[in-house]
């Protein structure tokens, strides 16, 4: 085998500890770490590590952690334990349940995924590389003082708290169904990000209830941060070329009115159709095209995971934009390698490209008046930053 040509002048790096995948949320929970291992094997069969410059990461330090996270809420996640947890009185201050569980290496977890997009951050920062890639990070529910949806540490704000040492402005980019709540909120006061999350927005019956169209960063004026929150609320069944055609109208107006020095896309995989957890209708190609279009800006990127639920499909997508990041998508065949160690996981079709809205599981509930309504909205918030 050949693997792949690596662009010259131009370098992606794959940030990645095997530790993280053999953790368990336990036996019903849809978080699978092991998700990353079949992401991996894809990568490794298709001969992408050639292209790449592959970095073992090291766990986050506490005093990284505590950039953004208080001391009191890492003690405790350092601290507990399934078999001291119910002598533990704080277990519902820091959102502690069916959620966010004690399991085995918890504390040893959130340091690896947070210490693998630290790592990623900083090759960006020192201009060792244009797009920096950490499948096992993107877990931007987590607060500063709680866990919240499978989230324990942020590690998206902390890596952007890197980024901010050295770039001027952050585009925060969140394609996960679920709404970037925490990455919102952390930079809720400031010009120097900008946060855009598209998802699936249903106040009542869809976690976490947050990020309509008119959250857009604090009420008065005079706060750096009005206008620099934007959110893209969908409804049920969004299709890939409205997906596509919206992702576009509105990243695009983003970069040019914010003129950000680096980008941080979330490539959350829920937002595929027949995800457990998701609700839309996208096929893989399409939320590829997301990426690939953030590709072309020519900025440097740091590129994270985040959700996904059905682990063939999220190591599908994150293998593809893999192949997207380094440029060479159209090298790949379909066919998915026949010496890939789980290929069972991918049968029968054995294709990198299942369809995934065919069978219609959700109906659209986004008309074209309403996605209009939505590209207005976001260019009349941008429309504030030029003046
Ligand atoms: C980034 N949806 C995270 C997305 C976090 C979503 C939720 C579950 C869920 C949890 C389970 C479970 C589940 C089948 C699905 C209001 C509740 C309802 C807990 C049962 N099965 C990301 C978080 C979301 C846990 N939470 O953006 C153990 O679904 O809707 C809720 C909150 C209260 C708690 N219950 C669910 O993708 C990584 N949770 C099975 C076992
Ligand atoms: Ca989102
Ligand atoms: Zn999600």
């Amino acid at each position: 085998k050949n693997g792949i040509v690596r662009p010259k002048g131009y370098t992606v790096s794959f940030h990645a500890n095997s530790s993280v995948e053999k953790f368990h949320f336990g036996q019903s929970h849809p978080m699978k770490p092991w998700r990353l291992t079949l992401t991996k094997q894809l990568v490794m069969a298709y001969g992408m590590h050639t292209a790449m410059d592959l970095y073992l990461t090291r766990a986050a330090t506490r005093e990284e952690m505590a950039e953004f996270h208080t001391e009191d809420y890492l003690d405790f996640l350092k601290r507990v334990t399934p078999n001291n947890m119910l002598l533990e009185p704080r277990l519902a201050q820091y959102n502690i349940g069916d959620d966010c569980p004690i399991f085995d290496g918890l504390y040893d977890y959130a340091s690896l995924y947070t210490g693998a997009s630290l790592d990623a951050a900083r090759k960006l920062c020192n201009e060792q590389s244009q797009v920096a890639i950490n499948w096992s990070g993107g877990l931007h529910h987590a607060k500063k003082t709680e866990a919240s949806g499978f989230c324990y540490t942020n590690d998206i704000v902390l890596a952007i708290l890197q980024l901010l040492r050295y770039h001027p402005r952050v585009l925060y980019i969140d394609i996960d169904v679920h709404h970037g709540d925490g990455v919102e909120q952390a930079f809720w006061s400031t010009d120097r990000v900008m946060t855009l999350s598209f998802h699936k927005y249903d106040k009542d019956n869809f976690f976490p209830g947050t990020g309509p169209l008119s959250s857009t960063g604090p009420e008065n004026p005079l706060n750096p941060g009005a206008h620099h929150a934007l959110n893209v609320p969908l409804h049920d069944g969004i299709e890939d070329e409205d997906y596509v055609w919206l992702f576009k109208q509105i990243v695009e107006p983003c970069v040019g009115a914010y003129q950000p020095s680096v980008i941080v896309l979330q490539c959350g995989a829920d937002s595929l159709g027949c995800d457990r957890l998701g609700c839309f209708n996208l096929n893989i190609r399409a939320h590829g095209r997301c990426v690939d279009f953030v590709k072309r800006l020519n900025l440097p990127i740091l590129v994270f995971g985040g959700g996904g639920y059905t682990p063939r499909n999220v190591a599908r997508l994150w293998a593809y934009e893999t192949s997207i990041c380094i440029g060479c998508s159209e090298q790949l065949d379909e066919k998915l390698p026949a010496h890939t160690p789980a290929l069972a996981h991918f049968a029968p079709d054995n294709t990198l490209f299942p369809p995934l809205s065919e069978h219609g599981r959700f109906e659209n509930k986004n008309s074209r008046q309403y996605l209009w309504s939505l590209v207005e909205g976001i260019h009349k918030q941008l429309a504030y930053l030029e003046s």
